[in-house]
């Protein structure tokens, strides 16, 4: 057992009991619940940096970073200038304005894939986009999606799906029709055997494959070597687009993402959190071909009362802005490297058997031997052991996604020092668990 230390979260469990009556399971999304690690969720009242405060007064160093957006830290001092003084021209326009224009060839510069770019408001909004641009380009309506992987709560989607799906252990959700599940075929992920044999399956039949090019919503697990390269072959073989949701890798594990790092150009690309440095947007792109049948250069219909919002998009060109200076990358891979590998260097020490890893600014660990290579592989992690390490770090000021099935977030706000500190905590969590 981890001791028990005298963290007060009096005021956050009084707010949360009256959320409970108010909105289901008391939160607006259900992986902020604390469901899978046990107690209650901490309610927040402020974030600034690398930090996150309670209602209670805790302060925690925070690894969620609204789960990837505040990769340059929270409140950015000049992400919030920037937002006042975007404020005072308002809030909305329901229009065209220069703003889009600014974060579009901000995206299509850094993204190879992206010649042309549709914003917005979630990841969720992104993927459902893409894919009836999928189905409208090729004409065909299957889709293959991987084991663990999330693509947003979309109804196609919702097949052996990863992030709060996983965490929660549910089934695929009631209220999703078969019939529109039927077209979603699945297959482990770094299994190109198992896409191939769904492809010679189903001939002229598959409009594309989309994965995240390095899972975080089965907890951290990268892509293996040549899993890209094969997806890529087989669907350009088979007249089939490749689609790299990087709603998680995108601006994070390089400023190009996952295609930039790995030296793969998807067919189409979605985009969410960073692009909108803390507020909602999302993002869809790719060849210019393809996206001109969006509506209303072509057919294909998606629209957005809120769309390519101005504060969004102020928000979004700041935080690209700062992610553009030198350097940034290799700041966040050193740091994200230092704790991912004293994470397993200590669990080692205290005789626990753990996995796990980082690129840049995304990292993971997983209470199993492992290798872990799919979503089969994360559920041998031991979750007791995850829950009790996620509460003994929680009394210790170190806030963790309450879920083994998310991977975290480090930020340009970290410093060694907080680094140090919750090594140390982990090591004092590790060893009396
Ligand atoms: N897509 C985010 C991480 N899995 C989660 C956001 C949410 O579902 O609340």
């Amino acid at each position: 057992m981890v001791s028990t230390r005298n963290l007060n979260t009096t005021k956050s469990e009084e707010i949360f009991t009256a959320a409970q009556k108010l909105m289901p399971g008391g939160v607006s999304s259900p992986v902020r619940a604390f469901k899978s690690v046990g107690g209650q969720p901490i309610v927040f009242d402020r974030v600034n940096g690398a930090y996150i405060w309670d209602v209670d007064g805790n302060k925690y160093i925070d690894y969620v970073g609204t789960w990837g957006p505040a990769i340059c830290g929270h409140a950015h001092p000049e992400v919030i200038t920037a937002l006042h003084e975007a404020l005072e021209k308002g809030t909305s326009f329901g229009a065209p304005s220069v703003l889009e224009n600014v974060l579009a060839e901000m995206v299509i510069d850094a993204v190879p894939s992206i010649e042309m770019v549709r914003f917005v408001n979630s990841g969720t909004e992104a993927c459902m986009a893409v894919l009836r641009l999928m189905r409208a380009f090729t004409g065909r309506d299957k889709l293959i999606k991987f084991e663990g992987c999330y693509h947003g709560h979309a109804d196609m989607f919702l097949v052996k799906a990863g992030s709060g799906v996983a965490t929660l252990g549910l089934p695929d959700s009631p209220g999703v029709p078969k019939s529109t599940t039927s077209n979603t075929l699945t297959a482990p992920f770094n299994d190109l055997e198992a896409v191939k044999a769904l492809f010679e399956e189903n001939p002229d039949q598959i409009a594309g494959v989309i994965l995240e090019p390095v899972v975080g919503n089965a907890g951290f697990i990268p892509s293996d070597a040549g899993f890209l390269e094969g997806l890529r072959m087989l669907t350009q073989e088979h007249g089939a687009l490749l689609v790299f949701d990087e709603v998680m890798t995108g601006f994070r594990i390089a400023y190009g993402g996952a295609q930039e790092k790995f030296g793969i150009t998807p067919d189409l690309t979605t985009l969410g959190k960073v692009i909108g440095g803390g507020l909602p947007v999302g993002a869809y792109g790719g060849r210019r071909d393809i996206m001109s049948m969006v509506a209303p250069a072509g057919p294909m219909y998606q629209a957005g009362t809120l769309s390519g919002n101005p504060l969004a998009m102020t928000a979004g060109i700041k935080t690209l802005e700062l992610l553009q200076k030198q350097g940034t990358y290799d700041r966040l891979n050193q740091i994200t490297k230092k704790l991912s590998d004293g994470l397993l260097q200590i669990a080692k020490e205290t005789g626990h058997a753990a996995c796990g890893g980082q690129i840049s600014a995304m990292f993971g660990l997983f209470f199993t031997q492992g290798p872990v290579h799919n979503y089969e592989d994360a559920k041998k992690s031991d979750q007791s052991k995850f829950s009790r390490f996620h509460r003994g770090m929680l009394e210790r000021g170190v806030y963790l996604a309450p879920s083994q099935f998310e991977a975290g977030f480090t930020s340009l706000a970290h410093t060694e020092e907080d680094i140090e500190r919750t090594l140390s905590a982990a090591r004092e969590v590790m060893s009396s668990l």
